[in-house]
This record gives C-alpha cells, structure tokens and sequence, in this order.
C-alpha cells in the first residue's frame, strides 16, 4: 500500500485540532470534530494530514508539552476517538502523521518527575547541572550557560526539589531530554513503534534537530544590553544528528514501513539539509527550513521586528533549496504552518481589493515548486492574520511571556502590540471558518481564541460553492501534481530572478514543460520582452485573471502554462 518515496507527489494537510473543529461545545477543537470535517479535506484532494499533538499536556505550550506520549488529551478525546480518525482518514485515503515532540518532554511526564529527585535511576534523562560557580543557586546569572529560553528569559530553572537547574529551551515547563542517555532513545523508539503498530503513516519531529547537545555547555556570545543569548546556536544540529536519527530509522523501521518523515529544524543549512535527506544516511524524507520565513524579521531585533520583504531574496532563497536537493534529497514546501503568521497577510495582500488573488497566485508559486507542499488549516481559504484590541486577546505562551518582558524593560507598549499583530502565532491560530454562522461554525460555545470577523465572507462554506474561490484554485493545484509529473519531479529554473515583481519559473521533465509567471506585487507589472518562453500554442493550465497571454500583469495575476 505505502510504495518507496510515495510521498514525492504527496501534499500534506496540517491541522492544528484545537482551533480545526470542536464537536462538544467546550470552546476547544477535538478529534471527533476532524472526524466530522474529513471530507472537505477528500475534496480538496490532500493525501496526507498532520495532526499537531493531541496527547496528554497541561497545554503549557498548546500540547507541545507532553505529559503522556501514549493517550489522548481529554480535551482532544479518547484513544478510541484517535483510533476512529485513523480509520475514517484511511477509508478516504488519506494517511496521517503525527506530531513527535522529543526534544523534550513536560515537566509532569513521569521521566521528568523521577528524574527530579536526586540519586534517580532517570537523573541522566534530563540535563541537570549545578549553579555557576560562586553564584547563589536561582539569583539571575547564576544559570549554568547564558541561553535564552525560545519563549523569553533564561533557559534554565532552578529546581528546590532537585537541588539542580534543568535545561529547557521553550518553556519551563518543557524540560530538555537527554539524547546522548541511551535509555532516553530506546524508550522514544518504542513509543514510535507503538504508534506505528496502531496505524500511524509518519511523523513530523518537533525541532529535531536540538536532540544532538554537546556534553560540554558553554556560554554564547551576548548582543549589547541582552542577559541571555541563542541557546538553539550551542546545541543546535549537533554532531550525533545524523546518527540519531539513523538508529530512530533503524530501530523504528521508519524506512522499512515507508513512513513518511519531517523534521522541523530551524537555524538548518540547505547543505545540512541534504545530509539529512539523502536516502543513503537513512535520516528522514524531508525537512522544514527556516530561512524564508526569517526574511521579513530583523536578524538583530526580537522575532516580532518586522522587516520589509525583499522579494528577489525571498525567490533567490527558495531557488537555492531547489538546487541545492536536486539530485540529493528532497524539499518540503511551506508558507504557513502553526508558528507563522497568516502568509496572505504577511507575503501576499489581504485588503479586500486583493486578498482572493494573493492567496491563490501564493498557493500557485508555492505548489509549483518541487518538493512536498504542506497547507496549513485555513490557507486553502485565503484566511488572513486577525487584529486583537489588547494584550487580553492573545493566548500565545510566547505571546504573553514576550509582552510582559518586553513592557517590563521599559519598551513602548503600542510598539510591542505592533509587533505582536504582524508575527504572532496567535494569528495562524484563530478557529478555522468553516461558515457564516455563530462562531463561524467552529463552536457552539465561547471558542479559546476570538474567531476572526471576517468569517463571514471567508468561510468554506462559500469558497466551496464558489469556482473561483482560493479552495478550488488550492484543489487545482493539489490535483496537478497529481496528475503531472513534471510538476512532482521535473527540474526546477527560476527565470527573471532579479526582477522585483514578477516571481517566474519553469519545471522540465522530458518533454513536459510547465511554466509559471506571477506578479508578486500590488502594482501591475509587465513581462520584460522575450524573457520567459513563448505560450502563443500553450495550453493554460490554471489563472487568477482568466486566460490572458500578454505582456501586462495585473496586481497578484498569475498564470500556469503547460508548454506546447
Ligand atoms: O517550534 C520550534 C521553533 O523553533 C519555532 O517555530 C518556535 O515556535 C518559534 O520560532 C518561536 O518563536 C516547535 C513547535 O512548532 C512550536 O509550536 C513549539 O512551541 C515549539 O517547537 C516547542 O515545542
């Protein structure tokens, strides 16, 4: 059933369950709600789901904290209800994915509760260190390195119980695990071959590329003013990775199964990537990078530092991954995803005057590219970042974590706002519309997080019933890669790479020939002449504007070309 690199023209579906569907009234998104939506997913053609964590957490960081990797928050269900999506999901053929946070675990996962207590047979689990020397144990600069925690302060907490700091680079209740301990691995492999005997079809590895730590943990260096410096930078794509993830591959039989596998690596290097993605080092099938998604921040400012986009060194960026995994590995392809801000508002244009046609002539760049696409929920209907009044809106660990030091330190509170409206999580985060009624059909209750006002001319619903909606172009695009190999396989040329506006390429395989051009911009644009291949005998594959062959692009016009 699962074939060798089936995966190369798959297109995977993310949800993220608390804000996808909630079935019981409670506010909160559930399995048995994606159950009930699985079919708006079979129409839009997608063969895989992702599922963000559904097990047990105390939703520190919205799952990514988890308490037991082998049961079913009762928030999201039961086991019972995961087993039932498995089936339901598998009858429509679609596979599921699951989402593997071993990086670490939460600090009420029994491991880590054990491990607290000295002289514990689990101690070497975790990354326990004493307090710097001459320094009193839990006052500031007394931690053993200067990291900062990815969600604000220092990344290491002081623990009575234990007598020690622990390490932890998201929240402090996201406690490291030890991978170098060789019981840690054995027991994170037989927990993935137990989800893969109950019928899982792959994972997505939650910044896997932070397992391979150095033994030795040293100080970064600081920006001017800041108490704590990049922790990902000491232990980021550490020197054991590669061999990890081959044991995991080994010991799972990730390969074996054909399971399909994703690791979220941020700070990766394309040359990185490919050593992970080679088949022949048995790491994974794919990986997701960073580095577009960096480009509209300010590398020497906080994350929420928006910088404008440079749209040649957006297109440079994603040619340089397409070269640099054309004949060795492989790409995923993404614009959003859980930790991003909505791409229409962000890279695209979500007046109303423009919303529709962004959105789609993003999807189609994206989606014609090679590699393996992944659409975020809501995507596929143009969705776009939401504007909150306050602080009091926002739910974001991150978020709040980040406005409370920033406001703190004395930073002006509208700009802390400002930035929080163009970078939160929060933004990807609002409940998925699915109608115009209450609540945008997700709840029948208060939902977590506001639903964003404009549900009631974005919804699936009406993008469904409409043939010129952002859904039925995304299905489109999802069916020709299906369909055309060229665009699953063929070989990738970026053409007029430093024009400002106009995104164009083409995807070669034998003789098909497909060729993309897209005005990236709001203003019209027009095609250099004799720049891009001749499309007087082509056959229009799919178009924002209708079939229009000339040289002038209207604002985000974009169309596809099958070459004659
Ligand atoms: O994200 C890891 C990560 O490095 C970023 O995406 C991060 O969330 C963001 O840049 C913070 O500014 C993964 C998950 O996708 C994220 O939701 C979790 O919060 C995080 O790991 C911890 O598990």
């Amino acid at each position: 059933e699962r074939v060798e690199g089936w995966w190369r023209n798959a297109v995977v579906y993310q949800i993220y369950p608390r804000s996808f569907a909630d079935s019981n009234g409670d506010g909160t998104g559930d399995i048995p709600g994606i159950i009930a939506h699985l079919d708006h997913l079979a129409e839009l053609g997608v063969d895989v789901i992702w599922l963000s964590p559904v097990y047990t957490s105390p939703m520190d960081d919205n799952g990514y904290d988890i308490a037991n990797y082998q049961d079913i928050d009762p928030l999201f269900g039961t086991l019972a209800d995961m087993d039932e999506l498995l089936a339901q999901a598998h009858r429509r053929g679609i596979k599921i994915l699951m989402d593997l946070v071993v990086n670490h675990t939460s600090d009420e996962h029994p491991w880590f509760v054990e491990s607290r207590q000295p002289g514990s047979a689990k101690r070497d689990w975790y990354w326990w260190r004493p307090a710097r020397d001459g320094h009193e144990p839990g006052t500031p600069g007394a931690e053993p390195t200067n990291w900062a925690s990815a969600f604000s302060g220092p990344a290491w907490h002081w623990d009575e119980e234990a007598g020690a700091y622990y390490l932890h680079l998201f929240t402090r209740k996201q406690p490291d695990l030890n991978w170098g301990n060789r019981e840690v691995r054995e027991a994170v492999y037989a927990m993935m071959r137990w989800w893969v005997a109950r019928g899982v079809d792959g994972f997505r590895m939650d910044v896997i590329n932070l397992i391979s730590k150095p033994t030795e943990l040293v100080d970064v260096p600081l920006r001017a003013g800041q108490p704590y410096g990049d922790g990902f930078e000491a232990v980021g794509n550490g020197h054991r990775l590669a061999e990890f993830l081959a044991e995991m591959n080994e010991q799972v039989g990730l390969d074996e199964h054909h399971l399909l596998t994703v690791g979220e690596m941020p700070g990766s290097t394309v040359e990185l990537a490919r050593t992970i993605t080679d088949r022949a080092n048995h790491g994974l099938n794919m990986v997701f990078t960073f580095e577009h998604v960096n480009l509209d921040r300010d590398p020497e400012g906080s994350k929420f530092s928006h910088v404008p986009l440079d749209l040649v060194a957006l297109k440079r960026n994603l040619e340089a991954w397409q070269v640099g995994l054309a004949d060795v590995g492989w790409n995923s392809l993404y614009w959003d995803n859980h930790d991003q801000p909505r791409a229409v508002s962000r890279f695209g244009d979500d007046s109303p005057e423009h919303r529709v046609a962004s959105a789609k002539t993003l999807a189609s760049v994206l989606h014609l590219h090679r590699g393996t696409p992944y659409v975020y929920q809501g995507e596929e209907l143009g969705m776009t970042n939401t504007r909150f009044a306050s602080i009091a809106d926002y739910r974001d660990v991150e978020a709040l974590n980040y406005h409370a030091e920033a406001v703190g330190l004395g930073q002006d509170p509208d700009t802390v706002l400002a930035g929080l409206a163009t970078h939160s999580r929060d933004n990807a985060r609002t409940p998925m519309q699915w109608d115009d009624t209450h609540q945008a059909g997700f709840t029948e209750g208060i939902p977590w997080l506001s639903v964003n006002p404009n549900y009631v001319t974005v919804n699936a619903r009406a993008e469904r019933m409409d043939p010129a909606s952002v859904f039925h172009h995304t299905r489109q695009l999802i069916a020709l890669r299906h369909d055309l190999a060229a665009v699953a396989e063929g070989r990738f040329d970026l053409l007029l790479g430093d024009d400002p506006q106009i995104w164009a390429l083409t995807r070669t395989l034998d003789d098909q020939r497909v060729l993309l051009v897209a005005n990236f911009s709001s203003t019209p644009a027009t095609v250099p002449d004799g720049s891009l291949p001749d499309v007087a005998s082509a056959r229009l594959l799919l178009a924002t504007h209708g079939d229009r062959r000339g040289a002038d692009l209207a604002p985000w016009e974009s169309r596809v070309f099958l070459l004659g």
